[in-house]
């Protein structure tokens, strides 16, 4: 049946620890961050940049940030941290929703409370349901528990563990327009074929629901995304100058990591009406 428990992980902080026989997860309650994803039949799927500091407050440099109830810089502007606020505060386990000998499903909550409503007026609950197995699942649901209708941007923003940046392809992007932001530009441009990375690249794709191939022949394997609820995406890699400027990461960590991130941003954005919710899912699995 495999084991599911809350121990004390990385830097102490409280994490759901998955252990079946499928594989094998860990999810910081900081943040609700999923930090590692290791299939039986392969190896770690999941880039964590080795200078990441695991503290409460701080958000986890890799893994899979929750990037909500905003993508990217507050609409208002102003100090409001950089991807909204759920990835720097604690969560609450929910426990296991379902198990089996290769399958673990478990859930975890952020509710409104004083904390966020310093950053965000609105009552909601977010949960995000994980599912480890052969291959990785995580749904975040939002509910909109208040009186008014409220408009969420967010994304499950992915760092893959590659081979190399220069030997990977990436698959699903082609012939899609997307908003490029190297360099803080925000023009509008086309992107006709597949990704290969020789230079920072940061955009964010229309209508890019995936799904989405990463092939990795150095590491005989290629990373599949499929998505629900999303129909927009983004492609980032800091490359060298970007990622002297990034918080908690090394020189060399833009050589092995790729963020494929499954987004509601720009025109994707959602509008919640009160009482109803909204889901959006990124499946991730491994083709050796
Ligand atoms: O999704 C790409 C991006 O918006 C980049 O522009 C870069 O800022 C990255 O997210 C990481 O953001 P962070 O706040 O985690 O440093």
């Amino acid at each position: 049946m495999g084991s599911c428990e809350v121990v004390s992980g990385r830097g102490g902080l409280p994490t759901v620890k998955i252990v079946n026989d499928a594989a094998t997860a860990e999810i910081s309650l900081m943040g609700g961050h999923l930090i590692s994803y290791i299939p039986k039949k392969d190896s770690e799927m999941i880039f964590v940049s080795p200078a990441t500091r695991y503290q409460e407050g701080v958000p986890i440099r890799g893994g899979a940030p929750i990037c909500w109830p905003w993508f990217g810089k507050h609409p208002d502007g102003g100090d409001k941290p950089m991807h909204g606020f759920a990835r720097q505060m604690m969560w609450e386990y929910g426990g296991v929703k379902s198990a089996c000998a290769n399958c673990t499903a478990v859930t975890l909550t952020l509710k409104s409370s004083d904390a966020t409503k310093a950053f965000w007026p609105y009552d909601f609950e977010l949960e995000l349901e994980v599912v480890v197995a052969d291959k990785l699942t995580m749904t975040l649901k939002t509910t909109n528990t208040d009186s008014r209708a409220f408009t969420i941007s967010q994304a499950i923003h992915t760092y893959f563990l590659i081979s190399d940046i220069s030997a990977i392809t990436i698959l699903g992007f082609e012939d899609k327009d997307y908003f490029n932001k190297v360099g803080g530009a925000n023009d509008l441009r086309h992107n006709d074929g597949m990704i290969k990375v020789t230079g920072e690249i940061d955009g964010v794709y229309k209508h890019a629901p995936g799904p989405f191939q990463i092939l990795d022949p150095k590491a005989g394997r290629t990373i599949h995304v499929a998505t629900a609820g999303s129909d927009s995406a983004v492609c980032w890699n800091p490359w060298i100058e970007k990622s002297k400027t990034l918080s908690d990461y090394t020189p060399d960590a833009y050589k092995t990591m790729i963020c494929v991130e499954t987004c509601n941003a720009l025109e994707d954005a959602r509008t919640i009406q009160p009482g109803e919710s909204h889901a959006m899912t990124a499946i991730y699995s491994i083709e050796k």
